[in-house]
């Protein structure tokens, strides 16, 4: 039942493995490969700025707006003062006639914005579509309406992999964004606050290979995975029975599910063959080797992930304290050697609710067969906003630059 429930997920949410016949990328399909012919006809080169121009303001819609993704994007626009003249909220038929709270910014007023139903009519004359919805809703509705004029920055992993859709983390490959012909992918989360952190190493030593373990927060798996962890320990603080798991397959509270998504023929999971996929596609390093073990841990929305990094030239732990200090995105939290409470390094409580991916403990990975070319780290950074609605809105910010 439990195998089955965690099946259930992965396929919807992930249709992509390393091992299926791959025609033209990872995990092509018929109807993958035809998506991607169809978008290489439309133009590329796509900007806001002009329309920003001509009408004051953009025309944007949130897909998926009333989950914790989206939400958080909505509060992105706010916080960064995105120029909006409209903001569309879309959602399931179930939630449509409800109301989200708009802080408001400098160009569009605080309001309470009406939910209505995520449709192709829905998103008519959008300017921008910020996507926080599943696969399948993603395939239904953004290529149409790319076709129509939309820019979309999506971040459900439907389209990661197409060649002619650009996968994008700005602090490494902000270029990138020019090549897009009306859809831009925003990565996996565990991929992104792993790469901001392993870029600047890889761009001064040639990155050959990384070993990483994610720790990944219950947030990963949405309000509902958020709320059955509080429940769970809540449950547990009163004595109670724990509440039977829905959003994962095994109680999490006082636990570890050593999976996300679901495995393949070699015993890896979707999650894990998200950072190879997309960080060969991210860092454009095609022959990048990646192991990877992804955890479910009973944090709330903070992923921490171990990062071993192989490299082509030597490279010192101070090297790569000065490179990670100046980096964009990252704040480098490295003192383990003071005495505690001055003893510092990156946990999750510490990097919530903020943008920054924090990065420490680096040093020789002694496991490695030449460890003068061989760091460890430790990196932390929250899920719902780095690694997803910051990240997204960030992407749409290059697009107002003209970049
Ligand atoms: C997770 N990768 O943490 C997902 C969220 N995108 O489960």
């Amino acid at each position: 039942m439990a195998d089955e429930r965690v099946f259930a997920e992965a396929a919807a949410e992930e249709p992509l493995s390393e091992l299926e016949p791959a025609d033209a990328f990872p995990g092509a399909t018929a109807e993958l490969v035809a998506l991607n012919d169809e978008l290489a006809k439309l133009p590329t080169g796509a900007t806001l700025a002009e329309k920003v121009a001509e009408k004051g303001g953009l025309d944007v819609a949130v897909v998926g707006a009333t989950g914790a993704v989206g939400r958080q994007m909505i509060d992105c626009l706010a916080e960064r003062d995105f120029p909006l003249r409209r903001l569309r909220v879309l959602g399931s038929a179930r939630t449509a006639g409800e109301t989200l709270p708009w802080q408001g910014n400098a160009h569009l007023a605080a309001d309470d914005l009406e939910l209505h139903e995520g449709t192709a009519e829905a998103l008519a004359g959008v300017d921008l579509i910020l996507g926080a919805a599943a696969n399948d809703i993603a395939m239904a509705l953004y290529p149409a309406a790319a076709k129509e004029g939309a820019i979309v920055v999506d971040n459900s992993s439907a389209f990661r992999l197409l060649p002619e859709v650009p996968l994008v983390v700005p602090e490494i490959n902000a270029t990138d964004v020019a090549e897009s012909h009306g859809i831009i992918a925003n990565p996996n989360c565990a991929t992104i606050i792993c790469l901001v952190a392993a870029w600047p190493l890889a761009k001064a030593a040639g990155l050959r290979s990384m070993v990483v373990s994610t720790y990944q927060a219950a947030s990963g798996a949405g309000r509902r995975g958020m709320e059955e962890l509080v429940a769970e320990e809540a449950a547990l603080a009163l004595g109670e029975p724990v509440p039977e798991p829905s959003a994962f397959a095994y109680q999490l509270a006082l636990n570890l599910i050593p999976q996300i998504g679901g495995f393949d023929a070699r015993g890896y999971t979707s999650e894990e063959m998200k950072l190879q996929n997309e960080g060969r596609k991210i860092m454009h390093l095609p022959a990048l080797r990646v192991g990877c073990t992804c955890v479910r841990v009973p944090v709330m929305r903070s992923h921490a992930e171990s990062v071993a990094l192989r490299f082509e030239r030597p490279i010192t732990p101070a090297e790569a304290r000065e490179l990670l200090r100046g980096a964009p995105g990252v704040r480098l939290v490295d003192e383990p050697a003071v005495e505690p409470p001055a003893r510092r390094y990156p946990m999750p409580l510490d990097t919530s609710d903020q943008d920054l991916v924090y990065v420490g403990r680096i040093r020789e990975d002694l496991g490695a067969e030449d460890p003068s070319r061989a760091l460890e780290l430790w990196c932390c950074g929250d899920q719902i906003r780095k690694g997803a609605a910051t990240n997204t809105v960030q992407i749409a910010e290059l697009l107002l630059a003209g970049e």
